[in-house]
């Protein structure tokens, strides 16, 4: 029995578009906005899977059940530890008539990068670092449509940590209290974010946010987001104040453990703004280099200003990212203080991480 089918391109084959979109961030559900216009436009049948790295068996074994449909992925990347789980979902979804669009800007390894190019029915795959996904999605799909330009700034405005338009904070905020609302209820993450999903695909930023009054349209929602921020803001300043500091190479390094329901970009923000630390204590002035450190062991990595190389820095705890912003791997730990100790006694035997700019 023939497995594969010529691969000729089945576009007029092709009836629907199903989306692949990170879940975790703007930057993927504006992709995922994005990539529904593009069906609208195309008259095709939409649907979207938002998810994280944890459920790719999940969803590829889905794909492989998909016909004649096009496959968009976005704000997702592949490393060699999933190549098998994509490959094996992939072509069975393209030897059923179905083609594969992947825009990312994570780290790809050359071996998934190959893979994927050397899919059937004439793949497509563009990965850039220094764009957010949904700007890269915005310029393959849709570069003319002034909605698709919003998305795709608002994104950047997060994705980039700029913090410049307060819509896209905003909803940095929404998307992680509808997530963490998911993962507490035990209610499918993509069902919660569809109603947010479904307005900016329709109308961009104002189908959810009301510009003048600085609102969440939803008043339900806009409520939710204030509450998260009250107790997020108690919880950090919590964080900060137990923070552990080391003046290497002329940097002030800065290591806090971060609390559940917190992440490294939640901390970064807060931690680079020096009157949020003046009310913590009014000696304490904005890191060079700042680490959190997860419960689970993982490290974030940001900058209070230029001089630092985070990507650098994370090399040495085995990650990687910008120099702006990065993440690593610490470990299991027990002891938060012995863990600073360590983590400075690292950055302090290179100094690859400090720059001259
Ligand atoms: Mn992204």
């Amino acid at each position: 029995m023939p497995e594969e089918r010529k691969s000729e391109p089945n576009a007029k084959k092709i009836t629907s578009l199903l989306s692949i979109s990170h879940d975790k961030d703007v930057d993927g559900l504006a992709s995922a906005a994005i990539v529904w216009r593009y069906a609208k436009t195309k008259n095709l049948d939409f649907k979207a899977i938002l998810t994280d790295y944890g459920s790719f068996e999940q969803v590829f074994s889905a794909i492989a059940k998909k016909r004649d449909t096009l496959i968009i992925i976005t704000d997702l990347g592949m490393d060699d530890t999933i190549i098998d789980i994509v490959q094996k979902g992939l072509t069975k979804a393209i030897s059923q008539g179905c083609r594969i669009v992947w825009l990312d800007h994570h780290q790809w390894s050359d071996n998934a990068i190959k893979m994927i190019l050397s899919l059937g029915n004439k793949p497509v795959l563009k990965v850039n670092h220094e764009f957010c996904a949904a700007e890269i999605t915005h310029k393959v799909l849709l570069p003319r449509d002034d909605i698709s330009t919003e998305l795709a700034k608002i994104a950047h405005d997060t994705d980039f940590n700029l913090r410049e338009i307060e819509a896209a904070t905003a909803l940095t905020d929404a998307v992680s209290v509808i997530r963490f609302g998911a993962i507490d209820k035990k209610v499918d993450v993509t069902d919660s974010l569809h109603p947010v999903l479904t307005k900016l695909a329709e109308s961009g930023m104002s189908g959810v946010w009301d510009n003048d009054a600085h609102r969440f349209k939803d008043s339900l929602l806009n409520k939710r987001v204030e509450h998260y921020r009250k107790e997020k803001t108690k919880k950090m300043r919590k964080a900060l104040a137990g923070h552990s500091d080391q003046v290497i190479h002329g940097k002030l390094v800065r290591v806090v453990e971060i609390p559940s329901g917190l992440t490294s970009t939640d901390i970064g923000t807060f931690a680079s703004n020096q009157e949020n630390l003046n009310s913590i204590d009014p000696e304490l002035k904005v890191a060079d280099l700042l680490l959190s450190l997860s419960q689970g062991g993982m490290l974030g990595f940001r900058r209070g200003r230029d001089g630092v190389l985070c990507n650098a820095a994370a090399k040495m705890f085995n990650g990687g990212g910008h120099p702006y912003a990065a993440g690593g791997e610490y470990g299991l730990y027990e002891d938060f203080q012995a863990v600073c100790d360590d983590i400075f006694l690292t950055l302090s035997k290179s100094k690859a991480w400090v720059s001259e700019s």
